[in-house]
This record gives C-alpha cells, sequence and structure tokens, in this order.
C-alpha cells in the first residue's frame, strides 16, 4: 500500500476544509439604532472591541462560543459597501485610551464594518471534516431618527402638517413653539414662492426640532433627518416645514396649487422628502438587516422629568411601527421582512446601582410591549436587556443613616471629581403622578473609568449577553 506523505495529507485535509468552510461560511447584518446620544457609537466600539481582544481578559462568559472554548479570533475585514462611510472603530478607541479618557464624539448619519468571527464549529461530523469556520458580520450604525419617519409615507402634507401642528400646542413645546406657529400664520399660502424665505423659515423648523431633542430632551422629532442631515446637509429636499394652519385654507385652492405658489412647493418637497429620503432608506438598507438592536437611553428622560419620559414612549411606539409588518401592508409593500431577532437595550445602566438593573429592564419592558404592536411580533424573537456598553462606574456598599446602602463610584463628567452616591431607584413600572413629585431620581453623566490599552478589552455590563442573544445561534 503506498503511503501517503504528510505533505499530501496536509494538502487533502486543507482541500476538505476549503469545501466544507465554502458551505459553513454564514454572514449576518447586524443594525445597531437608537435616537440621537443613545449610546450607538460607545455599543459597536465595545462589541468590536470585546470580540477583537477575546483573549486578553475580556468577559464574556454567557456567550457559549467562548464558554465552550469554540471562539477562535475575530477582525475587522473591509466593509461590504464601500458607498457607506467606515464606522470609525480606532478614532472612538483612541478617545478611550487617551491619558484622560473620553466618550467618542457624536456621530452623523450611516456607518458600517465588518468583523469575521472564526470559530469551531459544535457540530462532531462537522468538526472531523473541518477545523474552522467563520461568521462574517456586518455592523451597521444608523439614527433611530431615521425611524421615526415611517408614519410620513402613510399622511399626506396636509394631514401631517394638522398632526404637527397639534404636536406643537402639547404642554412640552408649545412655549418654545409660539414664535414659529405665529410665522407661519403671517404667511400667504397661494402667493409665489420665494425660495430664500422659505429657506429661512424651515431653517427655524429645524431649530426648534434641534431645541426640542437637544435641550428638552423630547424623542419625537419629525422629519427625523431634519436633526441628523449627513450629506443632505443643506439640500432643498430638506428645506420645508409643515404649515401649521391649514383650517384656514380653502381646500380647492390648495389642491391646485402650483409648485410655484409657497403651499405648492412645500407640499412638493415633502412628497420628494418621502420618496427619496424615508422610502430610499428603507428599501436600500432596512430590507437587508437580518437582526436589530434597539438603544434606549431610559435614565436621562428618567431625569428630566414627564414630559420627556412620555416622548420617549411615544418615539419607541413609533419606531416599533417598523418592525410590525404584520399590520403595515405599507412596510410589505416596501420589502419582505427579514428580521428574526429583535434586541431592546437599555443602556448606560452603570448609571445605577447593580440591584436597580432589573427594575431598568422591566422599565424597558413596559414601554416597548405597552404599545399597540405586541400581538403581531409572533415571527420575531425578542429580548430586553440593562447593559453598559463601558463601565464608567464601580459598584459598592456605603452607610447612610448607619445602613448599609448600595452606592455607585465614577468621575462625574462636567468637572471630573470622584463621587460616590444613590442616584435613586429605577421604578420597575411607567411613572405615575407621585414619582414625579418626589423627583427622587439624580442622573449624573460619568466619564469612562479606566484607561485601557488599544489592546485590552474594555469593562462592560452584559454585552456578552448581548452577543450570545444576537449571534450565539450562528456559532454553533
Ligand atoms: N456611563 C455610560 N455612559 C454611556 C455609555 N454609553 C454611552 N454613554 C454616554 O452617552 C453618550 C452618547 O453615547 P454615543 O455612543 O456617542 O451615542 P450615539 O447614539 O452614538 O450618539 P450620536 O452619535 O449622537 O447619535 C456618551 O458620550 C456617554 O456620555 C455607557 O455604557 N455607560
Ligand atoms: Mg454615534
Amino acid at each position: 500500500m503506498a503511503l501517503i506523505n504528510k505533505e499530501t495529507m496536509e494538502r487533502f485535509k486543507q482541500k476538505a476544509n476549503d469545501l466544507v468552510n465554502r458551505t459553513l461560511d454564514q454572514h449576518i447584518n447586524l443594525a445597531v439604532t437608537g435616537l440621537s446620544r443613545s449610546g450607538k457609537t460607545a455599543f459597536i466600539t465595545s462589541l468590536v472591541n470585546q470580540l477583537v481582544n477575546e483573549n486578553s481578559q475580556s468577559q464574556l462568559d454567557f456567550f457559549n462560543p467562548i464558554h465552550q472554548g469554540r471562539f477562535i479570533a475575530a477582525k475587522r475585514v473591509p466593509q461590504k459597501h464601500l458607498h457607506i462611510a467606515r464606522f470609525d472603530y480606532e478614532k472612538a478607541m483612541q478617545a478611550f485610551t487617551q491619558e484622560l479618557p473620553e466618550w467618542p464624539e457624536p456621530t452623523q448619519g450611516i456607518s458600517e464594518l465588518r468583523l469575521a468571527i472564526r470559530y469551531q464549529p459544535q457540530d462532531s461530523l462537522l468538526k472531523y471534516a473541518t477545523d474552522t469556520a467563520t461568521l462574517y458580520v456586518d455592523i451597521t450604525d444608523y439614527p433611530g431618527e431615521w425611524l421615526l419617519d415611517l408614519p410620513l409615507l402613510n399622511q399626506t402634507y396636509e394631514q401631517w402638517s394638522e398632526a404637527t401642528a397639534q404636536l406643537l400646542m402639547t404642554p412640552a413645546r408649545k412655549d418654545k413653539a409660539q414664535e414659529f406657529i405665529a410665522k407661519v400664520a403671517q404667511l400667504d399660502p397661494f402667493e409665489k414662492v420665494d425660495e430664500e424665505k422659505l429657506a429661512k423659515l424651515s431653517a427655524q423648523y429645524t431649530e426648534l426640532l434641534m431645541y426640542f431633542r437637544h435641550q428638552l430632551g423630547l424623542s419625537v422629532i419629525q422629519p427625523g433627518r431634519f436633526i441628523l442631515p449627513g450629506e443632505l446637509a443643506g439640500a432643498p429636499i430638506l428645506q420645508f416645514f409643515p404649515f401649521t394652519h391649514f383650517a384656514s385654507i380653502d381646500i380647492d385652492a390648495y389642491q391646485n396649487a402650483g409648485d410655484d405658489t409657497l403651499i405648492g412647493m412645500l407640499r412638493a418637497r415633502y412628497i420628494e422628502y418621502k420618496e427619496h429620503v424615508v422610502k430610499r432608506f428603507y428599501k436600500q438598507h432596512f430590507v437587508n438587516f437580518d437582526r436589530q438592536i434597539i438603544l434606549a437611553d431610559c435614565l436621562t428622560p428618567l431625569n428630566a422629568g414627564p414630559d420627556s419620559f412620555n416622548d420617549l414612549q411615544q418615539a419607541l411606539n413609533l419606531i416599533m411601527a417598523s418592525f410590525d409588518y404584520g399590520k403595515s401592508d405599507l412596510l410589505t409593500r416596501l420589502f419582505s421582512p427579514k428580521i428574526d431577532k429583535l434586541l431592546f437595550a437599555a443602556t448606560k445602566a452603570d448609571h445605577v446601582t447593580p440591584e436597580q438593573h432589573q427594575h431598568l429592564t422591566a422599565l424597558l419592558n413596559q414601554l416597548v410591549h405597552q404599545t399597540k404592536h405586541q400581538l403581531t411580533f409572533d415571527e420575531i424573537n425578542m429580548a430586553t436587556l440593562a447593559i453598559a456598553s463601558v463601565k464608567a462606574t464601580k459598584a459598592g456598599k456605603g452607610k447612610h443613616q448607619g445602613r448599609d446602602i448600595p452606592v455607585i463610584q465614577g468621575r462625574t463628567l462636567a468637572d471630573n471629581k470622584v463621587v460616590t452616591l444613590f442616584p435613586g431607584a429605577v421604578p420597575q413600572l411607567i411613572p405615575n403622578h407621585s414619582y414625579w413629585q418626589d423627583k427622587s431620581f439624580n442622573y449624573i453623566a460619568f466619564a469612562p473609568l479606566e484607561t485601557v490599552s488599544i489592546h485590552q478589552a474594555l469593562p462592560h455590563l452584559r454585552m456578552d449577553q448581548v452577543l450570545e442573544f444576537l449571534l450565539g445561534d450562528k456559532i454553533k
């Protein structure tokens, strides 16, 4: 019998590996979203950081491929879509690894990165045929505000203007919106359009939205692109505003108004916006997502008060509509549903003491499931977790009036002082009137805690559970 030498054997083995790997290699499109400042950049940076530095003390015990010793390595490889911005992992890591660590800067629009995760398959049959398999994960970061625009697709310009006029008159927005509403009241909708005047009022409406989001902590912002224009900044397609006085308009005249009148141009731009901005996002991007994580910062609104909190609830309700394929023939017309796993994560959980994490999860669960959408999600596997992508506090015990109480310690973001505190209890249910009256919750923003090297894993809370839910079943 001819002996097969070692080299030939190796070549055989390599060939067999290549063949099996070709069929074993898998691919997944993972989308990460959340309203601005909800923690998307920190989350993606931490996720990549944990995986690429797996063997340097990362804490990922609940991620089965690691727990079972089958995880080999992960690395960043060139992304799939070259026309989409690259997620700037290096820049974010630089912020975390400098001498006095800082949070990464706010980002705009959509970005992407691809990870290749090499692992040993669990299946015993395959195990003999191949040494490794690879899971490619395309991660997309996109603003949650873009999902707030879905209802626009079902509304005419007139309906949207009326709905927005009502929203602007609610107590949370009324005071600040008055000036804008008064200016619109003075317009003659049928006059020949003056583009400059239109641009100025659009800018004023955009500033109003910015103020609602960043000063008042409100979440329902429409059109969502106005505060995150990306490459569309300054483009006429983002220059329109709700005509808040439809009641005073002759409806026949409105219907016959040409595009060269003020109201006609507002309407035309609104229609263009829906076609070329809103629909395009769903058709070009959303259609490709396999799995989605929605990040929600519940703590900042809890601190800001009832208006901000109720607005978050409303915004989550609007966001959920994008995953409610069962109910919306609009969505099924735009794409055939694909997302099979949806994870809601309450971010920045390190701002509260550990025994409050369960409450935080329960609260987010309430916010999500109280919506009318819950019944039609049978096809999607959903979960809720309280996480910290990058843990900025240490938990311990303190004394208060002779009793042991749980506390956290961190460096304040505002003046870099080390503080130890009990920030308050997180309500398990949507807070009622008396909760807001007591106003017992005291949120302080913290700076990242430790300087880590670029090759070290960042401290976190439950990122391993996130990985297990989103990727675990694909690494078997
Ligand atoms: N303590 C703590 N703070 C966090 C964590 N993640 C985010 N933050 C805080 O939240 C801020 C916003 O986080 P980002 O990751 O930039 O949020 P984003 O969703 O990417 O925000 P935009 O790019 O503006 O849309 C950070 O600057 C931190 O102050 C976390 O895990 N723990
Ligand atoms: Mg960001």
